[in-house]
């Protein structure tokens, strides 16, 4: 068996290295153009032309969970994408979003500001109730943030493409129901993967929907997100604050108004990290399974774009 690994901002030789301890026999290299056939290719963002020399691939798969970039190239038709299922990314997520959201909600950042005067002020209990949080995209990540958040007794929203029932979130589905998920929830998490349905889906009239008080945290990717709209309705009060991990352009650009907006917190797309170790084992478990034509979880609907 052959694998090739192109792995576009990651040094190779530790995934090749861990990929070799886990699939003894199996021939593991960098892909060069001109490279032989192989079986696998795992990969992140890699060039079209890797995927025109490597028409016979079984598995392409992918060192993160969103496939948007892999999705713009033209994939041999036989080739099947497989996406990372959590690898660690879902905790990481979850306390992402939590800290975010106690952050915010327990106003940390103002007792920041008097800590920085030396100022002894106490900040009035807001309630809970007033905090519904609403979480769009209810996979493998939104369902863990789901439940993380719904321990700390948060009222929590999600909204998913099907119905589907999750303890202690009051799930919302489909086109005709995001306007009540919307305009019931306060603080907005987007854990949507970027398709055709989802680009520009956090713009002035969306956000404009929310409960008084609104605060986005968008972690997702920053093509959902209309980045014009966003100053504006925090400047006019509609929104009460942001939290980005996600861009238009990444890296972010140093004289991009966000770095310094008072109601924006910047991070610079490390909400969850891939997991070399974790990612390692669960690629070659799968590439094991295909071997022995066993199914395996994680694959890409091309068609449904995630
Ligand atoms: P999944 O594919 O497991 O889940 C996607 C969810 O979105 C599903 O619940 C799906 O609904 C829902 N969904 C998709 N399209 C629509 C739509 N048109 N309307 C309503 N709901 C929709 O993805 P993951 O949870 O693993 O990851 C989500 C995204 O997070 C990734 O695609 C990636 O872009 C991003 N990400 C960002 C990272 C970062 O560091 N910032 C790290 C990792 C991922 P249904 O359940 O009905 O199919
Ligand atoms: C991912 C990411 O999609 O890192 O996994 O953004």
């Amino acid at each position: 068996m052959k694998i090739i690994v192109s792995l576009t901002d990651n040094r190779p030789d530790p995934w090749i290295e861990g990929l070799k301890a886990e699939l003894p026999g199996a021939q593991i290299e960098t892909w060069q153009p001109g490279a032989a056939q192989a079986d696998h290719a795992v990969v992140w963002a890699p060039s079209q032309q890797l995927l025109d020399e490597q028409p016979q691939l079984h598995g392409l798969f992918n060192i993160g969970a969103g496939v948007d970039a892999l999705l713009k190239l033209k994939v041999p038709p036989q080739t099947r994408i497989v996406r990372l299922d959590d690898a660690g990314m879902s905790v990481q997520m979850a306390e992402y979003v939590c800290h975010t959201l106690i952050r915010h909600f327990r106003e940390f950042d103002v007792y920041e500001a008097d800590a920085r005067e030396g100022r002894w002020s106490y900040r009035k209990p807001r309630l809970r109730r007033d905090f519904p949080v609403g979480i769009m995209g209810l996979g493998v990540l939104g369902e863990r943030v789901a439940k993380a958040v719904a321990q700390f007794e948060f009222p929590v929203l999600g909204w998913s493409r099907s119905p589907k029932a999750i303890d202690g979130v009051k799930v919302f589905s489909g086109e005709a129901q995001f306007d009540e998920f919307l305009s019931s929830t306060r603080v907005l998490v987007n854990l949507l993967p970027l398709t055709d349905a989802t680009r520009g889906i956090l713009n002035r009239n969306t956000l404009g929907k929310l409960r008084p008080g609104g605060y986005l945290i968008s972690i997702a990717r920053g093509a959902h997100l209309v980045e014009d709209d966003l100053i504006p309705m925090l400047d006019a009060g509609q929104l009460a604050g942001a939290t980005l991990d996600v861009f238009q352009v990444e890296p972010l650009p140093a004289d991009h108004a966000f770095w310094r907006h008072p109601k924006i917190t910047v991070t610079p797309h490390g909400s969850a990290r891939t997991l070399r170790e974790e990612s390692i084992a669960q690629i070659a478990g799968k590439i094991r399974a295909m071997e022995q034509g066993l199914p395996v979880s994680g694959v890409v609907d091309p068609v449904r774009g995630y």
